[in-house]
């Protein structure tokens, strides 16, 4: 844990946090922002400011210009595989250890959950890490090893399915294209189970993700939303922690756990 920091968190969020029984943690990229991993709306340094998602993150983007895309994740897939979680990811695994049931549903394609020692993370919007192929669908191991692409990514030609000869795509989720559909069902579940949900890092726009907290409302869960910025969140919340999540989730779960 990160050293003590002044933050204020409110009491009733702290009883909250003690009478809870299950608790959503629900992130986005925010939450590893603090680990250098670039958000994609933030002004000036989201990914969406300075490349476009209908050349990179359709299938159709794909299909047009496979070693633009390519080249693109494998540039974002070395920046995660160079960065290392940062305070927020670890006091959400702490937090598990001082609850009786906490389910981490992230729309992140990193893995800086898991590094931090969370365990059976929801990953909403796939992973960098489970290529598979464009054709068959078949899942493609990477080389061992940390690409070295220059910032932005170069044009690189995807590999070649060992199976059909198809291209190799990255295993994120595009627009217009489906969540995998059991872990969307696990994720709404668990939105409708838990009693507390954290919101942390997400604009909270993208459908069908952005549903998890309203759904977790309307089963009467409370909401804590942490972000620097307001976002349509903010309507729904019981909390809302403005600032970043590697100052204020370390403060929440010392507070909380560690002081008493
Ligand atoms: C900090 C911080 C710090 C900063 N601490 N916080 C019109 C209306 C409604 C829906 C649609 C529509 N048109 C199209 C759609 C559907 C579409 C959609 O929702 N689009 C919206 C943009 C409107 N959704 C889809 O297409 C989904 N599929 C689908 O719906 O299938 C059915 C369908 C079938 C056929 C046709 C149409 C629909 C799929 C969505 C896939 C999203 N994919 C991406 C890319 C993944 C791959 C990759 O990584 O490249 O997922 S897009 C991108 O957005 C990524 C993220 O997971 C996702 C969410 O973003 P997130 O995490 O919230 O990041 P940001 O940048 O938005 O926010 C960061 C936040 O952090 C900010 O609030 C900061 O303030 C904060 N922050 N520093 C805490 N230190
Ligand atoms: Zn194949």
């Amino acid at each position: 844990m990160t050293s003590l920091i002044s933050i204020t968190i409110p009491q009733e969020l702290i009883t909250a946090l003690h009478e809870a029984k299950h608790v959503l943690v629900f992130t986005g990229a925010g939450v590893s922002a603090e680990s250098g991993i670039s958000t994609f709306r933030d002004p000036l340094t989201g990914l969406w400011e300075r490349f476009d998602p209908e050349d990179l993150a359709t299938a159709n983007g794909f299909r047009q210009d496979k070693a633009l895309v390519w080249g693109w994740y494998e540039w974002r897939r070395m920046k995660v595989l160079k960065a290392r979680p940062n305070p927020a990811h670890r006091a959400i695994a702490e937090l598990a250890q001082h609850v009786p049931r906490l389910t981490v549903v992230t729309q992140n394609v990193d893995d800086l959950h898991e590094r931090a020692g969370s365990t059976d993370v929801l990953h909403l919007h796939g992973s960098l890490h489970s290529p598979r192929c464009f054709a068959c669908a078949r899942p493609f191991s990477f080389p061992p090893g940390i690409p070295d692409e220059p910032e932005g990514g170069r044009r690189l030609c995807p590999p070649q399915c060992s199976h059909c000869g198809g291209d190799i795509r990255p295993g994120v989720v595009w627009f217009g294209e489906n969540l995998p559909e059991d872990t969307l069902k696990q994720a709404f579940a668990a939105a409708r189970e838990c009693d507390l949900l954290f919101a942390i890092g997400t604009s909270g726009i993208v459908q069908p993700a952005a549903r998890i907290p309203s759904l977790a409302k309307k089963a009467g869960a409370k909401l804590v939303q942490v972000n620097p910025q307001g976002t349509p969140l903010d309507y729904e919340c019981t909390w809302s922690l403005r600032g970043g999540a590697g100052k204020i989730m370390p403060s929440l779960v010392q507070m909380a756990f560690l002081w008493s």
